[in-house]
């Protein structure tokens, strides 16, 4: 039995993305980050901060997506959506694991400041006009160095799917437009039957209330 926790549009979307490439069949036990299912004591059992995604796998129970990532990838090698040890493209995709996390923790505390907070508390304008920089910093660098394909030389990858699913949700924060290279592989990506099916199964994301979140004015 593999059972996906899983809050819509949440870093659990990389999961579904993977288990929909690996041709799993899994339940999706689904949550909102807003109605503190997250925090009940069954749920805190399962991930002890209190996140997605979790993963039941045949018994096993694994969080964090970047581990439950690799340990989906390694159980399934014959799907090739990981470089083995040994193998040169192995750093690099788990550079990428690493660096979309990188991505994924300035896109969470972006998420804090301008999507989270309720009145009276007032996000810092200058906290949001720093993390949105280092953002849009974060994905050119990526930019420039995104001269094939996908990102693995080899083809596409779970390194794909983990980067890629925080470079669609940064388009609340920063004009994707500017990353031309970044919007084509994206496109790529997007057109994938296995993204599609996740998409379908993913459900009514209730994070975002606007479609676009700028930075405040006077920052
Ligand atoms: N590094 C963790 C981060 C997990 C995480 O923060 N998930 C968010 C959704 S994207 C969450 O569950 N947030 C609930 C909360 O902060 O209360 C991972 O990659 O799994």
């Amino acid at each position: 039995m593999i059972r996906l926790h899983h809050v819509p549009m949440a870093r659990s979307l990389r999961v579904m993305w993977l288990l929909e490439e690996l041709g799993l069949d899994y339940e999706v036990a689904y949550y909102s980050i807003r109605d503190g299912s997250l925090r009940s004591p069954e749920f805190l059992a399962l991930s002890p901060a209190g996140r997605v995604p979790v993963l039941e796998h045949q018994g096993a129970v694994w969080f964090e997506s970047g581990a439950i990532m690799q340990l989906l990838c390694e159980t399934y090698p014959e799907a090739g959506l990981l470089p083995a040890p040994g193998n040169p493209e192995r750093a690099r995709a788990l550079e990428v694991f690493a660096y979309a996390e990188t991505v994924g923790c300035l896109l969470e505390n972006l998420n804090l400041n301008q999507v989270f907070l309720r009145p009276p508390a007032q996000p810092s304008a200058v906290v949001v006009k720093l993390l949105n920089a280092r953002l849009r910093a974060s994905l050119a660098a990526m930019e420039a160095r995104m001269d094939g394909d996908y990102l693995l030389p080899s083809g596409f990858s779970a390194a794909d799917v983990m980067f890629a699913y925080g470079f669609e949700l940064a388009r609340y924060y920063v004009d994707l437009d500017t990353y031309p290279r970044l919007m084509a592989y994206w496109e790529r990506l997007r057109a994938r039957p296995a993204y599609q099916r996740a998409k379908a199964r993913d459900g009514e994301q209730d994070i975002y209330i606007q479609e676009f979140y700028p930075v405040p004015e006077g920052a």
